[in-house]
């Protein structure tokens, strides 16, 4: 099969309430979608949907991007070595500085591209035995409800949940963690998330508050990343990788064996092919690997289910999809907490509602 056609659209989704990112407050989800075809019937769908406050490019510069990207592909034979994360495409892509959003976009259109005409899944393409079903930890809201929805995530049978620190005072965190730990009690686990909202003064104030808690993981405890590997070192406090991950190049990664667990974003880490790379050298090291998603639509999310089902041994990231009012696809993903069914998960015809879609030239 041949590369013979691209489209780009734009969408726009109602958010199911007021989300607040670095700054902002966002009511809408925005982003791209990429069309590929074949020389036959097949089509692939990716998504180029870069977050405010947690992407650099804007979709402009997503979309030229694409455009170009599509054009210098056009009539490539498609075959499964382009899938290959160390292969001849991926070491191409690697050269022309794409967005992160943008290769997420365009390498899952060909992934999808290339499961539709072999009629392959997702997660097949990505190993030969993908687990049976993939396990969501919940992310808590605002801190107002979150001991209720902690309570309420133990009950649903939830294995990880997951909750936002760094807003308020350590000293209010503590008290707010130590309640959010004993509600989900010794069969839950839980991950905090600073966005590297301390200091090391108020890291290590944290770290002694909670030493006898047997905490899954911090994601990105320091203001300075820098500083992360010897404040481990020195306080034992199990962190995860995550804003810091878009920054490196997953080599790189060797350095950062101190961590507990790598939260691997595809839409912020630059795609498939570098997620897949990533988590190889984390698996080598030692590292738990949590996929993880970025509010992307039903046709993000997917490959997320099959990057959980294909990899992470870990409870995945993905109740993000939960706050979109609307979705692309109909019908939407069935993201049935706390285990997602992969088998029926992709089993199930979704076709993406072309009425939500708006044509970018
Ligand atoms: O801080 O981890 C974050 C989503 C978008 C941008 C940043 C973050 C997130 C999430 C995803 O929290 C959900 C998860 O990791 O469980
Ligand atoms: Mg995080």
């Amino acid at each position: 099969m041949k590369l013979a056609g691209f489209r780009l659209y734009r969408y726009r989704l109602p958010l199911a309430g007021p989300l607040q990112l670095k700054g902002t407050t966002l009511r809408h989800r925005e982003g791209l979608l990429v069309e590929l075809n074949g020389d036959g019937e097949a089509a692939g769908w990716g998504e180029a949907a870069p977050l405010h406050g947690f992407s650099r490019e804007g979709t402009g510069e997503v979309a030229a991007q694409l455009n170009r990207l599509a054009g210098a592909m056009m009539d490539r034979a498609i075959t499964a070595d382009l899938l290959d994360p160390y292969g001849p495409l991926a070491r191409e892509l690697d050269e022309m500085g794409l967005a992160p959003s943008a290769r997420f976009g365009f390498e899952l259109a060909l992934w999808s591209l290339h499961a539709a005409s072999s009629g392959e899944t997702l997660p097949e393409l990505l190993t030969a035995r993908p687990r049976e079903t993939v396990s969501i930890n919940a992310l808590m809201s605002s801190p107002d409800h979150a001991l209720e929805e902690a309570r309420l995530a133990r009950l649903s049978g939830y294995e990880a949940v997951k909750l936002k620190v760094g807003s308020r005072g350590v000293e209010e965190d503590v008290e707010f963690v130590r309640a959010v730990h004993e509600a989900l009690g010794d069969a839950v686990e839980l991950r905090l998330d600073a966005n590297r909202a301390w200091s090391v003064a108020e890291a290590e104030e944290f770290a002694r508050a909670t030493a006898g808690l047997d905490l899954e993981y911090v994601e990105e405890p320091l203001a300075d990343p820098a500083r992360l590997a010897s404040f481990v070192r020195d306080h034992r406090l199990p962190v995860a990788l995550d804003e810091s991950l878009a920054l490196l190049e997953p080599e790189e990664l060797e350095e950062h064996g101190y961590a507990r667990a790598v939260v691997l974003k595809p839409t912020l880490l630059g795609g498939i092919s570098r997620t897949l790379r990533f988590a190889r050298i984390a698996s080598r090291l030692g590292l738990r690997s949590v996929i993880s998603s970025a509010y992307e639509t039903g046709v993000g999310t997917s490959a997320l289910v099959a990057l959980a089902a294909g990899l992470g041994e870990a409870p995945a990231g993905l109740d993000t999809y939960r706050r979109l009012a609307d979705d692309v696809l109909r019908p939407r993903l069935e993201l049935t907490a706390p285990r997602v069914d992969v088998r029926a998960f992709f089993g199930r015809r979704r076709e993406v509602d072309g009425r939500l879609l708006v044509p970018v030239e």
